[in-house]
C-alpha cells in the first residue's frame, strides 16, 4: 500500500452549499464569481449566493426536496452556477446532462436515475421536451432557464421570493450529484455522490491545484462533467476566484477569451493541449496572464505538456481520476515542478493507494529505488462514490471489501511515490477525455442491414490523442464503404461518440465464450 506525502486534511461535515459559501467574508461577497465569457456580464459572490437561494426556496414551495432529483441540460453559464448550487441548496439531486446528448440520450438517464423534473435552456427545449415527457416529466416541472411559455423560467423562480428552505441532510450519505459513467464495465451507471465526496474532493485538491482569490479561471470544459463539476464549479468558488464560463468550445475563441478576460488559470483536456502547442494562431493572441494550465481526464504526452509549457511561458500540471472518485486522486501539485510531466504526480491527501497484478491479483511493491512493476491502481478515501444507483452488483465489482475502489487503469509507482498510468484495462475509450462505452457503438452498428460483426477500441491518431475504431464484418456481398458506416453512426450518436476510424474485417477475434477479444484488435492495431 502507499498513500499521499501530504498530511491529513481536515474534511468539514457540512453540505457542500455551507461548506462553499457559508464562510464568506464581507468583502469577498463583493467579488466577482461568473463571468459570461461572451457576453461580460458579471455575478458577484452576493448575487450567486442570493440566486442560489431563490432556487432553493422556489423549488422547495413546489415540494422539491430530499428524495428529488433533478436533470440539468445546459451548458456552462452564469445561470448553471446558480441553479445547481439551488437545487442541492434545496437538498435535492442534480443529474447532469451533456448538452449535445440526442433525446434518446437523455430520455435514458432521466428514466434511469428516477429524474423528476429538468431544467434546460430554450435552444435545447425541442430535444429536451421530447425525452422528458417520454420519461414522464409534465412541462411544469421542465424549467427553461431562459424562459418560453408554458414552463416556468430561472426568473420565475427567482421572483418568487420564497424564504430559503431548511433543509437537513447527513453529508456522508445523502446523494448530492448522479453524474454517469461506465467505469470499468459497460453501460453507462448513475455514480452516487455524497455531499462528504464532493466536499472531500475539494480539500484534498485545493491546496496543490493552487487556484488563488486573483484568479480567472477559464471555465471551457463542461460543468456537468465531474472534471468541471469539483475543480471548477467548486473549488474555484471555494477559492474565491472568478469563473469565465465558455458555453461552447471554439479555439478561436478560447484564445479570445483569454486575451481579453486576462484568463490566469486554465483547465485543458490534452487536445487542447495539442492545438495550444502547434496551432499558428496561439502567436496572434495575448496569453501573457496564463501563469498555469491542468490537463487532465485523459493521458498528456510529457513532450506535448513541455511544449505547451514553452509556448505560453507558463506552468503545466497533470490531474489524473475518475468520477467514481469525485474526481481527483493524482496531481502535480504546483509546487512540485520536477515531477515527470508524462507522469500524474502525486497521490491527493486522506487517499490509500494499493497497485495489483491483472494477472494474480498479489500486490505489487512499492520499489525502494526506481519504478515498480505495472499493476492495476486501487484507490481508497473519503472522495470515493457511495456507489452506483440501483446497481449493487456493479458497486461490488468495482468496490472491494476493504473499500478500494478498482479504477481498471495500469499503473507504475516510484519510489517517491509518483503514479504513471500505463494502460487501461477495462473496455472505455475517451475521446477528448469524454467517455464512450464501445458496447454502445458496437450494438449500434450490428442495427446496420449490411453488418454482420462490429468491434470497437480506441486507437491514437496522428497527434496521438484516443479516438473511436470500428473493426467491421459486412453481410456477403455488400459495398458498404467506411464513409457509410461513420455516416450511420453520426446521425444517431452525440458528436464525441462518433466513430472517427473504420477497418473491414473478416472476422471479429472472440474468445470461446463470444466475448470480443478487444487486446487481439489492439496489438493488431499496433502491428499495423
Ligand atoms: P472520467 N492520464 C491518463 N488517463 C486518465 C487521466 C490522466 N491524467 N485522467 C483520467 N484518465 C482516464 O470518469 C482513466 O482511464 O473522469 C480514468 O479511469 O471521465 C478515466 O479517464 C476516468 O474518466 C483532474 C481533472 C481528474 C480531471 C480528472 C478526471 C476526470 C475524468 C483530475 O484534475
Amino acid at each position: 500500500m502507499f498513500t499521499s506525502p501530504y498530511a491529513l486534511v481536515e474534511i468539514p461535515d457540512l453540505s457542500i452549499f455551507d461548506y462553499l459559501f457559508g464562510d464568506l467574508s464581507e468583502s469577498e461577497l463583493d467579488r466577482t464569481a461568473v463571468i459570461d465569457g461572451f457576453s461580460g456580464a458579471t455575478l458577484s459572490y452576493r448575487t450567486l449566493v442570493d440566486q442560489i437561494t431563490r432556487v432553493a426556496g422556489a423549488l422547495a414551495e413546489k415540494g422539491v426536496g430530499p428524495g428529488t432529483v433533478i436533470g440539468l441540460l445546459c451548458p456552462n453559464t452564469p445561470e448553471f452556477t446558480a441553479v445547481f448550487h439551488g437545487i442541492l441548496r434545496a437538498g435535492a439531486t442534480v443529474t447532469t446532462l451533456n448538452s449535445l446528448y440526442t433525446p434518446d440520450d437523455i430520455q435514458r438517464q432521466l428514466d434511469d436515475s428516477g429524474a423528476t423534473w429538468l431544467v434546460t435552456i430554450s435552444p435545447l427545449l425541442p430535444g429536451a421536451r421530447a425525452a422528458a415527457h417520454a420519461a414522464g416529466i409534465p412541462n411544469e416541472c421542465i424549467v427553461v432557464i431562459d424562459g418560453e411559455p408554458g414552463h416556468p423560467s430561472l426568473a420565475d423562480l427567482l421572483q418568487a421570493d420564497a424564504a430559503a428552505p431548511i433543509v437537513t441532510i447527513d453529508p456522508a450519505t445523502h446523494v448530492a450529484v448522479l453524474p454517469y459513467s461506465s467505469g470499468t464495465t459497460a453501460a453507462p451507471k448513475g455514480v452516487m455522490l455524497s455531499h462528504r465526496n464532493l466536499v472531500a474532493n475539494v480539500q484534498q485538491a485545493r491546496d496543490l491545484i493552487g487556484v488563488v482569490p486573483e484568479d480567472k479561471v477559464l471555465a471551457l470544459l463542461p460543468f456537468y462533467h465531474i472534471y468541471g463539476m469539483t475543480v471548477l464549479l467548486n473549488l474555484a468558488f471555494k477559492q474565491r476566484a472568478a469563473l469565465v464560463t465558455m458555453a461552447r468550445f471554439d479555439f478561436v475563441e478560447f484564445l479570445r477569451m483569454i486575451q481579453d478576460h486576462r484568463c490566469s488559470y486554465v483547465f485543458i483536456a490534452p487536445p487542447i493541449a495539442v492545438a495550444v502547442a502547434k496551432h499558428p494562431l496561439v502567436e496572434s493572441y495575448d496569453l501573457s496572464s496564463v501563469h498555469t494550465i491542468l490537463s487532465g481526464a485523459a493521458p498528456l504526452d510529457g513532450a506535448l505538456a513541455a511544449a505547451v509549457a514553452t509556448r505560453l511561458n507558463c506552468r503545466i500540471l497533470q490531474g489524473y481520476g475518475m468520477t467514481e472518485v469525485s474526481p481527483v486522486s493524482h496531481l502535480i501539485p504546483i509546487d512540485a515542478l520536477h515531477l515527470s510531466r508524462a507522469s500524474v504526480g502525486v497521490t491527493v491527501p486522506n487517499m490509500d493507494c494499493r497497485l495489483v497484478s491483472t494477472e494474480t491479483g498479489a500486490e505489487i511493491e512499492v520499489p525502494e529505488s526506481g519504478v515498480s512493476e505495472p499493476g492495476e491502481l486501487l484507490v481508497r478515501g473519503p472522495n470515493v462514490m457511495l456507489g452506483y444507483l440501483n446497481n449493487d452488483q456493479a458497486t461490488r465489482e468495482t468496490i472491494d471489501a476493504d473499500g478500494f475502489l478498482h479504477t481498471g487503469d495500469i499503473a507504475t509507482v516510484s519510489a517517491l511515490g509518483e503514479v504513471t498510468i500505463v494502460d487501461r484495462s477495462k473496455e472505455l475509450i475517451k475521446y477528448k477525455g469524454y467517455q464512450i462505452a464501445p458496447s454502445e457503438l458496437e450494438a449500434l452498428l450490428l442495427t446496420h442491414p449490411q453488418i454482420a460483426d462490429a468491434a470497437v477500441i480506441g486507437v491514437a491518431d496522428a497527434d496521438g490523442q484516443e479516438i473511436p475504431k470500428a473493426f467491421v464484418v459486412i453481410v456477403a456481398e455488400s459495398a458498404l464503404t467506411a464513409d457509410e458506416v461513420m455516416t450511420f453512426v453520426t446521425e444517431r450518436v452525440a458528436p464525441h461518440k462518433k466513430v472517427r476510424a473504420v477497418e473491414f474485417i473478416d472476422r471479429i477475434p472472440k474468445s470461446a465464450s463470444g466475448k470480443i477479444l478487444r487486446k487481439d484488435l489492439r496489438a493488431q492495431e499496433r502491428a499495423a
